[in-house]
């Protein structure tokens, strides 16, 4: 269902959301009857956040032509978010020898997982809210088929998720390796139209290197596996993306670094995250917001966004992704981790 055009949206006295924030009467009347390139208007851009007054941002780019057709909306809130002015330019380090950071927890007492993924869409393409199911299904093929011809470590097979079976999809999500299905945020930013087809994803033998294909962004490329070494995570998921990268052209610019539909996910598109159990600290969760917060941390469940930690465990990441470069996002992470540790140690 989609709002209403050329209507300045009603939202809740409880709605907290970037959108509810910036959307002000003015830049309504200044924005509501442009399109980009691709036609995508403003009401396409702000459904979600209407349509859920629950969204914490609210809004998604259909293109990358939408960051600079409706920066009047998006540059206050990406500046909110990362703390990056419409005048910054972001800059990107992927060298793994400049990352410092050895494993938090070499005894596994607390990090029961760790895991490093950036989404990227396709130069050329519109964002998931705008592409045509030929598009979705193209970039499927030309994707799956680059990652066919993987070498070592990172060989394996594409698995559609038309025609997989339910028990096979139930397992890889509740084990943490495959996305859910497309929630009521992405519903209300068209972003799951046509689904389950063209999405799918791709794995190595032991499921420490995979590929996420037409879910939120075009490709989430992941690395992860068992316990806290950071650097480890990092050094396969750089290498994957100097090899895949070499072969594909990302959707990116100077200023906002790699594009992606939700701006919370611009620049670097890192979300550098820790599976933890802090059972003395859940106890204590002022305390351990207060150590998440110092590092500009995210707590999340250990179900990903939307869910709820279980059994004290917490999805500990990094809270920013842009003005910042993928050695800080992961520097900072190990950072405020050695904190928790630290802190479920004293107290
Ligand atoms: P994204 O990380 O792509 O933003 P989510 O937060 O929904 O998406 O997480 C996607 C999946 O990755 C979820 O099943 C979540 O449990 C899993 N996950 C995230 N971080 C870790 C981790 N450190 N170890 C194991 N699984 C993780
Ligand atoms: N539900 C949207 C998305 C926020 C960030 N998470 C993403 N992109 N998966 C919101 O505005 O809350």
């Amino acid at each position: 269902m989609m709002i209403k055009p050329n209507t300045y949206p009603k939202f809740p006295r409880d709605c907290h959301s970037l959108l509810s924030k910036y959307l002000t009467p003015e830049v309504f009347a200044s924005l509501q009857h442009k399109t980009t390139k691709n036609g995508f208007s403003l009401q396409q851009v702000i459904n979600s956040g209407v349509e859920n007054p629950d969204s914490g941002v609210g809004v998604y780019a259909g293109d990358e032509d939408s960051y600079r057709v409706f920066a009047e909306l998006f540059d206050p809130i990406i500046a909110e978010y990362h703390g990056f002015a419409s005048s910054d330019s972001h800059v990107s380090n992927l060298n793994a020898d400049d990352l410092d950071a050895s494993n938090p927890d070499p005894d596994g007492l607390y990090i029961i997982s760790t895991r490093i993924r950036v989404g990227r869409n396709l130069a050329g393409y519109p964002l998931g809210p705008a592409i045509s199911s030929d598009q979705r299904n193209e970039i499927a093929q030309r994707v799956s088929q680059l990652l066919s011809n993987l070498d070592d470590s990172l060989r394996g097979n594409y698995y559609p998720l038309s025609g997989m079976d339910e028990q096979v999809r139930k397992r890889l999500v509740a084990d943490h390796f495959l996305f859910k299905a497309g929630d009521r945020f992405m519903q209300a930013a068209g972003m799951n139209r046509d689904w389950p087809e063209g999405r799918g994803i791709y794995h190595n033998g032991d499921k420490t290197f995979l590929v996420w294909i037409n879910e939120e962004d075009q490709l989430r490329i992941i690395s992860m596996q068992t316990g806290g070494d950071i650097k480890q995570v990092f050094t396969r998921l750089s290498n994957a993306l100097g090899e895949i990268g070499s072969k594909l052209e990302f959707m990116s610019n100077q200023h906002l670094g790699y594009i992606s539909s939700c701006p919370t996910n611009l620049g670097t598109a890192m979300r550098a995250s820790v599976h933890i159990k802090l059972p003395r600290l859940a106890k204590n969760m002022d305390s351990l917001k207060s150590i998440t917060d110092r590092h500009e941390l995210q707590i999340r469940g250990i179900h990903g966004e939307h869910s709820d930690s279980q059994d004290a465990v917490f999805d500990i990441s990094n809270r920013r992704r842009l003005g910042i470069t993928e050695v800080d996002c992961v520097r900072g992470l190990y950072e405020g981790i050695v904190a928790l540790i630290a802190a479920e140690r004293a107290q």
